[in-house]
């Protein structure tokens, strides 16, 4: 199997785990993309959605599915979203796509967490995969030296501007053993907006796709 395929496996299972008659929280990616292709197909069976990007707002629109705004939505029973890694307790590194922000918003409403994955997603340790920082423009060098204070070494993501109007530092070289902690830490750094470890709040549930078929993880 491609892994494509496996995202495509990984976000159709998701698709169970909808809620007929309520309204879904939406993430941003490529595997997202599969999710929101599967859930024009059951259009008729919700009542809309709400988007973590614009990139995926448009996507479910062109589906014809009602989009919702964040602060008109009380009850967000699903958010359904990939990520650039995972560990075992469901922690994430989000934001590869640079939509963290939103992501993390629309996430904490939700009341479930359904984190749709191929296997190359599963690691021991996070840190791999450079962690991106949304920041403020002009905290741009104040912030990055914060950073380098810290172990990492950020690098501005080039020529992207996020959903919001801001830039992303992407960390490289960071071994998050605690990322809990870490995550805590890095928002207390002023000019940062949100910083993409999804670990004090992670995911719920763990669809991961492999070549043998796709394993949930709660
Ligand atoms: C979003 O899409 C992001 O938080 C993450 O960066 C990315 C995963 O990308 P893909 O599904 O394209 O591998 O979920």
């Amino acid at each position: 199997m491609t892994q494509d395929e496996l995202k495509q496996a990984a976000a159709e299972a998701a698709l169970d785990f909808v809620i007929h008659g309520s309204i879904v929280g939406v993430g941003t990616g490529s595997t997202a993309n599969f999710f929101i292709d599967g859930l024009g197909r059951m259009k008729d069976r919700i009542r809309g959605a709400v988007a973590s990007s614009e990139a995926s707002a448009q996507r479910l629109a062109a589906h014809g599915i009602t989009l919702f705004d964040l602060n008109d939505v009380t009850e967000l029973p699903v958010y359904v979203d990939g990520a650039d890694e995972i560990d075992a307790s469901l922690a994430m590194i989000k934001g590869g796509g640079g939509a963290l922000t939103r992501e993390k918003i629309v996430a904490a409403v939700a009341t479930r967490f359904v984190c749709i994955c191929d296997a190359t997603k599963q690691v021991a340790t996070l840190g791999r995969f450079p962690l991106p920082v949304e920041i403020i423009p002009m905290a741009r060098a104040q912030v990055a030296r914060a950073l380098t204070a810290l172990g990492g070494r950020p690098v501005l993501r080039e020529g992207f501007i996020t959903d919001n109007g801001n830039l992303i530092l992407d960390v490289h070289g960071l071994q998050l053993a605690d990322p809990i902690a870490f995550e805590s830490e890095l928002n207390q750094i002023v000019g940062v907006v949100t910083n993409g470890l999804f670990a004090r709040r992670g995911a719920d549930t763990l669809l991961l796709a492999a070549p043998g078929g796709v394993r949930r993880i709660d």
